[in-house]
């Protein structure tokens, strides 16, 4: 039998990073209570089966139940800044979240990953690396696998862990083995009291780290720590000794570290310069562990990169048409229009880029550049659709949508051969779809029926 001990632990939230919570301080045998402000969260029936001794509270946050608790553990959605919990922090309650609870058990190594973008491609990358590399590895956190099921897997040679800035905010006891905050862009400006407090959330990350790698081509990214501890840059130009970058040979780029050339940049299949990046912060992150460079090159070599992430999903009429839907914020935006941009111009191609949702309180001014250079017309869906279409200012073809279908018609009217037609929201998919990759497979469906049509002249 199970015994309490310590006091009532308190879980915020019944997603999947409630539910694991759960699981875990049951079976560590704390008592534990759930709140969530939802009447009906997605973990309800899942707990009432498997913990039906588990009190839960529903429909909004209970003060009185939090200052009651020994420690609250938090999901990632719900802010440390919302009223009832900054109460019972003040009170003394300790706050943290399911990244904190790991990292007090966890004992392998820890490369731990963050930043405003390419975190789940770098992150599946890094885990790619080290199976080739015969690592028994756990790829887990804002990836998709809430760390505490990791933990329940057992023992692991390493961990690859996404880090969102939301479970930074409650992790207080990480020790990576080696940290990154790959780059950083406006992102999550409704949560955040703006840049500073997101950069500083950010770089949480590198608190008790043993080494770090940052990005030479982003100052944000570079840690206020001593330089006595051991790092490494990797960045687009020609590295330093010990740094990644990029060397030219007879004008072909090639990966290279330090003077030494690793392997031509046209075996990558994932294409743009922040690909390109991507593929040199892991093999900085690998060698920082000791990883092999033979396991680490064989697998740039053969990945292709990640569903909704600038994917090719139809090519017709000499047009292509390409699914970038976790494309949610504008740094991401901006990195698919110069990738596909760059791209495409020698044969003449520009972008039609499909943009729009919620927009988060960015400022979306810095695709005004982007589309002046590479674009041909701006088609524009979703709640912030007025406000982006303000922003870019560039005398540009535009029409806004009620509909992704409509959308997807009205870019092919303005699209041209050799252009390729671009899904990249800049924005969250909450207003439309269930989630961003609802709002992909609705894309990548809608262009194949409409390619479709077209062809048989419906
Ligand atoms: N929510 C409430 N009331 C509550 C608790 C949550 O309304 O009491 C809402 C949140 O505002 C949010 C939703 O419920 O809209 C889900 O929140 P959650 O904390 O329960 O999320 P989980 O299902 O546990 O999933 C979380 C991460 N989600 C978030 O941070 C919002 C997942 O990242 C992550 O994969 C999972 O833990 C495992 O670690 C998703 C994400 O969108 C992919 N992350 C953000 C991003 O990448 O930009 C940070
Ligand atoms: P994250 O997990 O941080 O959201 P992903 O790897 O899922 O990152 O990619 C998210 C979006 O960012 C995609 O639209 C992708 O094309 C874009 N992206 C990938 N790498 C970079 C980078 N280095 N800089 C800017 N954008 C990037």
């Amino acid at each position: 039998m199970l015994i309490a001990r310590g006091g009532l632990r308190v879980v915020i939230g019944l997603g999947k990073t409630g539910l694991s919570c759960v699981r875990y301080l049951r079976s560590k045998g704390y008592s534990v209570a759930v709140n969530d402000t939802r009447e009906h969260p997605p973990g309800l029936a899942e707990l009432s089966a498997e913990f039906p001794e588990v009190n839960v509270y529903l429909g909004g946050l209970n003060a009185e139940l939090l200052l009651s608790a020994s420690e609250i553990i938090s999901s990632p959605g719900m802010a440390i800044s919302t009223p009832e919990i900054a109460a019972a922090s003040r009170a003394g309650v300790l706050v943290v979240g399911d990244v904190e609870l790991f990292c007090r058990e966890a004992t392998a190594p820890i490369i731990a990953i963050t930043g405003s973008n390419a975190k789940s491609t770098v992150t599946t990358l890094m885990g790619l690396m080290a199976e080739r590399d015969g690592l028994n590895v756990g790829v887990c956190g804002n990836i998709g696998t809430p760390v505490l099921d990791m933990l329940a897997e057992g023992d692991k040679d390493l961990y690859v862990m996404e880090l969102s800035s939301f479970q930074l905010e409650t992790t207080h006891s990480l020790k990576a083995a080696v940290a990154v905050v790959l780059n950083i862009s406006e992102d999550h400006m409704d949560r955040y009291s703006g840049m500073v407090e997101y950069h500083q959330t950010k770089h949480r990350i590198f608190r008790n780290c043993q080494r770090y790698v940052f990005n030479r081509d982003d100052k944000l990214t570079r840690p206020l720590i001593a330089d006595s501890l051991p790092h490494a840059s990797f960045g687009l130009s020609a590295p330093d000794l010990n740094d990644h970058g990029v060397l030219s040979v007879d004008g072909e780029p090639w990966l290279a570290r330090g003077r030494e050339l690793l392997m031509p940049v046209a075996e990558l299949q994932i294409f743009g310069q922040h690909n390109i990046a991507n593929a040199l912060a892991c093999l900085a992150l690998g060698e920082a562990v000791g990883m092999s460079r033979d396991a680490m090159l064989a697998t740039l070599r053969d990945f292709s990169g990640l569903k909704h992430r600038c994917q090719r999903v139809a090519l017709a009429d000499d047009i292509a048409w390409y699914n970038d839907s976790k494309g949610t914020n504008v740094g991401a935006t901006l990195a698919a229009i110069h990738g596909l941009g760059a791209a495409i111009a020698p044969a003449g191609g520009r972008v039609v880029l499909i943009a729009g949702g919620v927009g988060k309180g960015q400022d979306f001014t810095p695709l005004q550049t982007a589309m002046a250079s590479f674009g041909r017309a701006l088609v524009l869906i979703g709640e912030d659709a007025s406000v982006i279409d303000a922003a870019i200012t560039a005398e540009l073809p535009r029409q806004r949508c009620a509909s992704l279908d409509e959308a997807i018609a009205s870019a092919r009217q303005f699209a041209q051969p050799h252009d390729a037609i671009l899904l990249s929201p800049a924005c969250a998919s909450f207003d439309m779809f269930k989630h961003y990759e609802d709002r992909g497979d609705q894309f990548a469906l809608g262009v194949q029926t409409f390619v479709a049509g077209s062809n048989t002249g419906h």
